[in-house]
């Protein structure tokens, strides 16, 4: 039986990519797995039926048989261990492309989700011009150091992982921010993520819940 995950019913990036669900598809499409997706409302997120999935009342969740998985970076691990294509073979290797998903999710990623929230929650404050320009500056001291390690490789070590995906989905969140483009390795390395084939389905698929263009799969099983 397909694997299920959980998403927006209507997310409120509408469609833009941003929500965690993404990248738990990137990488279902990247290994060839196909999978189903339960939309939830805000309020169902909440409810004891999902608090049972997910302690803390979020997307995505994952369900395969008896495992019911949360974190949007676990649920990617659990995929590269169990297909090939997202973790190499050579121990050595294995171990510094998990290096890189922690990093993505505890280094990177960070900063990047403070300047987020500060233009969310904060535009109206007095101080918010300071404010984003101290969390940019933040921002720009990981990407200068992270574009120095990528230098004009590809990807961050070797070949396409699992890292890849999470430090992508990560810097995703800062489109429209102008400061990828003060990288230009980092904005091509993310063109060059977009442009696969299994990132586009997962984009599509994700942005199909939001404009209603629902693919059979997703609509059987929408609550
Ligand atoms: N650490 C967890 C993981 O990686 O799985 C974090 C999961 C998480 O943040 N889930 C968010 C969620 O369920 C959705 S992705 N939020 C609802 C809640 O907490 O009640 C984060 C997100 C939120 C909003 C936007 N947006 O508006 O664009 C994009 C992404």
């Amino acid at each position: 039986m397909a694997p299920a995950i959980t998403a927006f019913e209507r997310s409120p990036d509408r469609g833009r990519g941003l929500a965690r669900d993404l990248r738990v598809r990137w990488a279902l499409e990247e290994v060839g797995q196909p999978y189903e997706v339960r939309l939830l409302s805000f309020a169902a997120m909440k409810e004891p039926a999902h608090l049972a999935l997910h302690p803390f009342g979020q997307i995505p969740t994952y369900e395969e048989g008896d495992l019911a998985l949360f974190e949007s970076g676990a649920i990617v691990f659990h995929i590269a261990e169990r297909h090939a294509g997202l973790l190499p073979d050579d121990a050595n290797a294995r171990a510094r492309a998990i290096a890189w998903m922690f990093a993505a999710l505890n280094t990177v990623e960070p900063p990047i989700f403070d300047r987020a929230l500060a233009t969310i929650l904060d535009r109206d404050k007095a101080w918010y011009e300071q404010r984003l320009l101290v969390v940019e500056n933040r921002v720009r001291e990981r990407l200068g150091e992270l574009s120095g390690r990528l230098g004009d490789a590809d990807w961050l070590d070797g070949g396409f992982s699992a890292g890849d995906i999470l430090m992508v989905t990560s810097l995703r969140w800062l489109n429209g921010s102008g400061l990828l483009e003060e990288y230009p390795n980092l904005s091509a390395y993310v063109a060059r993520s977009e442009a696969r084939p299994a990132f586009k389905r997962a984009f599509d698929a994700q942005l199909a819940v939001f404009t209603g263009n629902l693919s059979e799969a997703d609509a059987a099983v929408r609550p």
